[in-house]
């Protein structure tokens, strides 16, 4: 017997999956563009300065994502066989295939982080003098924390750790894939969320809606550096104001709308309270991401897929819906309904 073929489909696997805006598209078929490997593109110009003033930092380096973004800003502030410190469940050690290890030859160190923030406590204490030890050569923070919820790390708590790092004499770099989110949820520039950060790695292609990018920033000498190991990785592209066009529009103009975003992934994690068999955690709900615990989060996903709702298993017992540009309130309707027909279905079948 074949599966029910849904009558629609709501996408909630992540918020990668949104397509690029009318406007995004009229501005990447118009772009003034150039070799950017010679330094050519005033596209790809433009948006490395904006990146770089909204983030106030020196400059910006336009790279095709943001696992490029971070792994090479790891090569780029360290020396091969140190150890980097980061927040248990962060994306540059659970979802990057090794890649600090492998191409830049470095350790990670996780510390504790519930609900995605560390302790500055912990941070301190896993510090290595490197006399016995492969010393620190890096410390890293993730916000929003992916895995944890896309949970904001507070303000005072990066002022903290980079207080750590200073004190260590090592560099602090944020994983800022959805630094904007950040922002927008504590109500304050984006400045303000990178400004303890030597570097911050932003990504384009999340909520903003950007086909494809990430910028990383910081400052001249860094990014000298930065730029170095991106074109050892590959990431050395030629008329590429076609993307950064977008990427432009995403900066400008779809920031203000990730508030929608969180608001609807708030109405669902409400809406799921009290669903036999699923449990969500709203403290862990503050940007656009509803992490739903259950008892087999990779038998459910067919489940949920069969009513209609497309999603990720982070984990065996954790199932991710984020919220985006393409989902709107009947949608997000839809979503929380299917959870419910889902989790009915699981447990007559039990
Ligand atoms: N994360 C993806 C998956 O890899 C899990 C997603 O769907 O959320 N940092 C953070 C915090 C991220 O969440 C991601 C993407 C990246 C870096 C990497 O970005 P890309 O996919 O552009 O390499």
């Amino acid at each position: 017997m074949t599966a029910p073929v849904p009558a629609r489909t709501v996408d909630l696997r992540s918020d990668t999956v949104t397509r690029p805006t009318p406007a995004m598209r009229r501005a990447m078929a118009e772009a003034e563009v150039g070799d950017d490997v010679y330094g050519e593109d005033p596209t790809v110009a433009r948006l490395e300065a904006a990146v770089a003033q909204l983030t106030g930092k020196e400059a910006g380096l336009f790279v095709p994502t943001g696992t490029m973004g971070n792994q090479i800003a790891l090569a780029a502030h360290t020396r091969r066989g140190v150890e980097v410190i980061a927040p248990v469940g962060a994306h540059i050690y659970e979802y990057e295939l090794g890649s600090m290890a492998n191409l830049a030859g470095l350790m990670p160190r996780l510390v504790p982080a519930a609900g995605g923030v560390p302790d500055p406590a912990d941070v301190r204490a896993a510090v290595s003098p490197g006399r016995h030890q492969a010393p620190t050569g890096l410390i890293v923070l993730e916000n929003t924390h992916n895995k944890a919820g896309g949970t904001v790390v507070p303000l005072d708590v990066a002022r903290a750790v980079a207080e750590v790092a200073r004190d260590a004499g090592v560099p602090l770099h944020l994983d800022g894939a959805r630094a904007w989110n950040a922002a927008v949820a504590l109500g304050v520039p984006l400045a303000e969320v990178c400004a303890p950060f030597d570097s911050v790695s932003l990504c384009l292609s999340k909520g903003l809606a950007a086909p494809i990018g990430s910028v990383l920033v910081g400052d001249e000498t860094f990014l000298a550096e930065a730029h170095r190991y991106r074109k050892m990785y590959g990431g050395g592209m030629r008329q590429v104001g076609v993307l950064a066009a977008a990427g432009l529009i995403a900066v400008h103009d779809m920031v203000e709308r990730l508030a929608d975003d969180h608001r609807r992934a708030r109405w669902l994690a409400e809406a799921l309270q009290g669903v036999d068999g699923i449990a969500v955690d709203l403290h862990t709900v503050q940007t656009n991401m509803v992490y739903l615990t259950v008892a087999d989060a990779r038998g459910f996903v067919p489940l949920l897929e069969r009513e209609g709702l497309l999603c990720n298993a982070m984990g065996t017992t954790a199932i991710r819906l984020v919220t985006h540009l393409d989902v709107d309130d009947d949608d997000v309707a839809f979503a929380a309904e299917a959870v419910r027909r889902a989790a009915a279905v699981r447990l007559t079948a039990a």
